[in-house]
């Protein structure tokens, strides 16, 4: 069990969404030790025990009436759930444009602080891999997904310049334990530097809406260090020490997948027959 660190900021309620899946479940634990209660939410329940300061809410973030309940008394929220990867437009648009819609609107009303939102490399993964990028630079995004998560970035714009709400847009790479492929070397984030940039994002005074790439300490990186030193994110972990293990697993060469920063995004579509319209 965790309990809040002396070593953080404390934030009182905390919200979590996404709770149950993959970064979910490694950013659980850490999460705990920043702040007094830690709202763990999900469409799906978590099946494991509670600690003291956790609290478990089933909420479909479609569902806009429950999403407003859902944050209610919440003072700031890492927002992870979502569809995470390329599938047909009406499946990605359901939790991730209108969820989002709900998640921002749900946090206007609630006067909630700050929104840590989870957006992701695939905003710009049609560039080419070696193109190193600010997060300026214009989106290229290499499916629905990625369009998806321009969009959240989008909302969090909006909430912050009309209504207040400060947001963090994270450009996630890839959040495993360790980097699957070569790719990885570019792209990996560990938890522990994912844990330490979210704990920045959540508590950087006076952040407004922040875009930033999330990645660690990666020689191999394709995205600057813009606007880490304004959050004071150092990251402690390097893919490189995966170079040996990793370096032989690549996409086909001259695939789409081998030349696009989105690697295996880019192989997933398009899904409408020519004429289905
Ligand atoms: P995941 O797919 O493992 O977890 C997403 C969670 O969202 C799942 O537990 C799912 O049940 C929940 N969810 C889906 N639809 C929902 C709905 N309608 N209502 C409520 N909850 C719903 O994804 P993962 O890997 O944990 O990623 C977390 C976030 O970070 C996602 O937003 C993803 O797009 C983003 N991201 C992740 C990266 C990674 O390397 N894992 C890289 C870039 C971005
Ligand atoms: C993402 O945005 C996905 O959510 C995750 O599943 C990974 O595929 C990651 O990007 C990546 O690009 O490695």
């Amino acid at each position: 069990m965790t309990s809040p660190s002396p070593d953080h900021p404390t934030i009182n309620t905390l919200l979590l969404t996404g709770a149950a899946g993959t970064v979910g479940r490694l950013l659980r634990a850490p999460l705990g030790t920043i702040c007094r209660r830690l709202v763990l939410s999900d469409r799906q329940p978590l099946g494991t025990p509670l600690a003291a300061h956790e609290e478990e809410r089933t909420c479909d973030l479609t569902d806009r009436q429950a999403v407003e309940q859902l944050l209610a008394g919440v003072d700031a929220v890492v927002h992870l759930g979502a569809h995470s990867v390329e599938a047909p437009y009406e499946q990605i648009a359901r939790v991730n444009l209108d969820g989002v819609f709900h998640l921002y609107e749900a946090a206007r009303l609630a006067g909630t602080q700050r929104v840590v939102f989870a957006s992701s490399n695939h905003v710009t993964g049609c560039y080419e891999q070696g193109h190193m990028l600010e997060p300026t630079d214009p989106p290229r995004p290499d499916g629905y997904y990625g369009v998806s998560k321009l969009f959240g970035e989008g909302m969090a714009q909006l909430y912050w310049y009309r209504y207040g709400v400060e947001s963090v847009c994270l450009r996630i790479g890839s959040c495993l334990p360790e980097p699957p492929d070569r790719r990885g070397l570019s792209t990996w984030i560990s938890p522990r530097d994912l844990f330490s940039l979210v704990t920045a994002s959540l508590t950087t005074p006076n952040v407004g809406c922040l875009v930033t790439y999330a990645i660690s300490d990666n020689p191999a990186r394709w995205y600057t260090d813009a606007g880490w030193a304004q959050l004071g994110y150092r990251p402690q972990d390097s893919a490189d020490a995966w170079r040996e293990q990793v370096g032989d697993r690549v996409f086909p060469a001259g695939s789409l997948m081998a030349r696009m920063q989105g690697g295996i995004f880019l192989d997933v579509g398009p899904f409408e027959a020519p004429g289905s319209g």
